[in-house]
């Protein structure tokens, strides 16, 4: 028998805490030896392994309450474990089963499930950090006394995500608590290699946080100074990193070996294995024999072989495309609402004002969060006002982390909170890409999860601001299934739409071009209102050419169609273009058999080339003309207005008009 090379300080934890504690940490360690044998059988596809850090998972989960939430990594199988999920459902989540969480649509450890409170990873390892503090604000700003917990590895750590995360939960004081489980190499990387400083635990300081450094593989250490530490933070809320020193005991997934790691290494973290020494130390204690050892195993093996017998004789996944795609957007009831009050002129800037305080009231639960939003309105004042109203709690200023932003705000999502999020330019989403391409577009097909964030985007060109403050980005987000993308060019459907973006529990990014905001003025009703996304506007009905546009080229069409008033045609403003009204563009299509898209977009890879092809798809034997696409040029966009003129398609359009009317 080994002999324990720890120090079990058991403190006042009676015998049946002890022997609760050893069967839990075992229960992980005897799936995954299961695990093994059926990945080398080739009947599961990939193996991350967390064989050695089990107390890390295990004592975590153990410390905190059931309702409290738990970010977990692909090496925690003890959180999944310990939080009592019934090891079929786990087994069938493995084998892409419908038995599993995510209907066969994701893997492994890619879930999440509100019934047990756990929200598993995505691949991209660090935005979950800000998504811990998302929930965390929830249970915050609700007065709830909870603590959420996220996993990082030592890798993970390097990501900005990280940074970023650590940064607001400590501006913000948020009861987060910082997982960081430093097993010794990220793939194959060595520590060395990762970072350069003595322990990651130190990284707090510089963020104005606690930390402690926990022996990752002591499970009572692990169980006992969470649990004490956890109860601090549920009296004081605030975020705490601990960095749990532990070894990756196997390959980075199974295929891939250890022969990087010296053997020393190895031997040396084998002889602490958590499980084997804490029941070594239970032997000696004389609270567990050879015989309930046997037992104790028989029976976990009993329950694995039952469940796993479960899932594989569950059918395969089977699925229709009509299935899939109904599951990529939650469903949602457009509630239309009327108004029937007063209908002032006001401008594009003052619709999405009034839309947003309309909101904020009639939704308790929206915050909103954005740099500068507060005291200062916002760049544009826009939230201006806002937090006088509501409470700097629910129109929250934030520091520059455009990722842990949107992260928390899916956060937010989890815990049944709403979120606007204002970019300050809509440029500046690029520091926010991962989170809203990655976790807000996918969540809801993936786990069921919706994603309940609205992004607001001051965006476009013809105010001279140069290649980053000028970007009009549409096409980066209707490319990627899961997202809404609305861009009003009026007040009125300026306000209506954002008051529909807000209802929707799917995400919305949410574009307004910044020279409408104080040129563009229009009667909008004072009073709260919605409108429907999907259904384009037919602002001008003609016979002879359909004219597309959306958002600042509209009014281009417009001025153009002013000069040349002889033109008869269909001008059909898009206003959302995901959901896309394409109903209206081919019935438009197919009574003039000649239409031009224009927008401010440079063109390749734009909405009008998609456009474009669906016309030629469906109208086709319509068409007495090729389809015209008219964009900015495929450059970035200059500063000098001279060059910027000459950037954006505004005079090529009058061009390409005429000669498509000649054609
Ligand atoms: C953004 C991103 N880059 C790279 C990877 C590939 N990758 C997956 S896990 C991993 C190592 C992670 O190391 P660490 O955070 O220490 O966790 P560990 O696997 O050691 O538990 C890498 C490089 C990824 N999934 N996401």
């Amino acid at each position: 028998m080994a002999s324990t090379s720890f120090h079990y300080n058991v403190n006042n934890l009676s015998s049946e805490d002890l022997i609760h504690l050893y069967k839990t940490i075992l229960k992980p360690r005897l799936i995954e030896e299961k695990m093994l044998i059926l990945l080398r059988q080739g009947k599961i596809s990939k193996w991350f392994s967390g064989i050695g850090q089990e107390a890390i998972a295990v004592g975590v989960t153990m410390a905190l309450k059931k309702e409290e939430y738990i970010l977990p990594m692909h090496r925690n199988l003890g959180v999944f474990t310990t939080r009592g999920i019934p090891l079929s459902r786990l087994f069938s989540q493995w084998l892409g089963k419908g038995n599993g969480f995510t209907k066969g649509r994701d893997r492994s450890f890619h879930f999440g499930t509100q019934e047990f409170n756990i929200v598993g990873m995505i691949s991209h390892l660090g935005p979950q950090l800000g998504v811990a503090d998302g929930i965390a604000l929830a249970s915050k700003l609700k007065h709830k006394a909870q603590v959420t917990a996220v996993f990082t590895g030592e890798g993970g750590t390097s990501e900005g995500d990280f940074h970023e995360a650590l940064n607001v939960a400590s501006v913000w004081q948020l009861p987060v608590l910082f997982c960081v489980e430093n097993n010794g190499y990220g793939l194959s990387t060595p520590t060395h290699e990762q970072y350069h400083c003595e322990h990651l635990a130190d990284r707090a300081l510089g963020y104005g946080m606690e930390s402690h450094i926990l022996d990752g593989n002591n499970i009572i250490e692990v169980y006992t100074k969470v649990l004490e530490l956890t109860e601090s933070m549920r009296r004081q809320p605030r975020p705490i990193l601990v960095e749990f020193k532990t070894f990756r005991m196997r390959g980075h997934e199974e295929a891939s070996g250890t022969k990087y790691v010296p053997q020393d290494i190895m031997d040396s973290w084998a002889s602490k294995d958590p499980v084997v020494n804490f029941q070594s130390f239970l032997k000696e204690k004389g609270l567990l024999n050879d015989a309930e050892v046997i037992a104790i195993k028989e029976d976990i093996l009993t329950e694995i072989n039952t469940h796993l017998e479960r899932a594989f004789e569950e059918e395969p996944i089977h699925s229709t495309i009509e299935m899939e795609l109904y599951d990529v957007y939650k469903p949602y009831d457009y509630k239309d609402i009327q108004p029937n009050t007063e209908t002032p002129t006001i401008r594009f800037v003052d619709a999405i004002s009034q839309g947003l305080r309309q909101s904020m009231e009639q939704h308790p639960d929206l915050v909103i969060m954005g740099q500068d939003i507060a005291e200062y309105g916002g760049v544009f004042k826009i939230t201006e006002g806002l937090m006088e109203q509501f409470g700097k709690d629910r129109v929250r200023n934030t520091p520059i982390c455009e990722s842990a932003i949107i992260e928390a705000a899916m956060g937010l999502s989890i815990a049944g909170m709403k979120s606007i999020v204002e970019m300050q330019f809509s440029d500046f989403v690029s520091s926010g890409f991962n989170p809203v391409v990655n976790y807000l577009a996918k969540t809801y097909y993936r786990w069921g999860q919706e994603a309940d964030v609205v992004i607001r985007m001051p965006c476009g060109g013809g105010v001279a601001a140069g290649p980053f403050h000028s970007q009009t980005n549409e096409a980066w987000f209707t490319k990627t299934p899961g997202l809404k993308v609305v861009y009003p060019a009026f007040p009125y459907d300026a306000k209506g739409l954002l008051a529909t973006a807000v209802n929707d529990p799917n995400p919305v990014l949410f574009f307004e071009h910044k020279g409408l905001y104080r040129t563009i003025r229009q009667e909008v009703p004072q009073d709260y209102y919605t409108l429907p996304f999907g259904q384009a506007s037919m602002l001008k009905e003609g016979h002879e050419v359909t004219v597309i546009a959306y958002g600042a080229a509209v009014h281009w069409a417009l001025e153009t169609l002013d000069r040349h008033n002889h033109i008869s045609a269909d001008v059909i403003d898009l206003r959302t273009l995901q959901p896309l009204d394409s109903a209206t563009i081919f019935s438009s299509v197919r009574k003039t058999g000649k239409v031009i898209i224009l927008h401010e977009d440079s063109l390749f890879g734009g909405i009008a080339s998609e456009i474009s092809a669906m016309i030629m798809e469906d109208c086709f034997e319509y068409l007495d003309a090729p389809v015209k696409r008219v964009g900015s040029l495929e450059t970035p966009i200059p500063f000098a207005p001279p060059l910027e003129d000459q950037y954006l398609p505004k005079q090529r359009f009058e061009e390409e008009l005429k000669l498509l009317l000649q054609y």
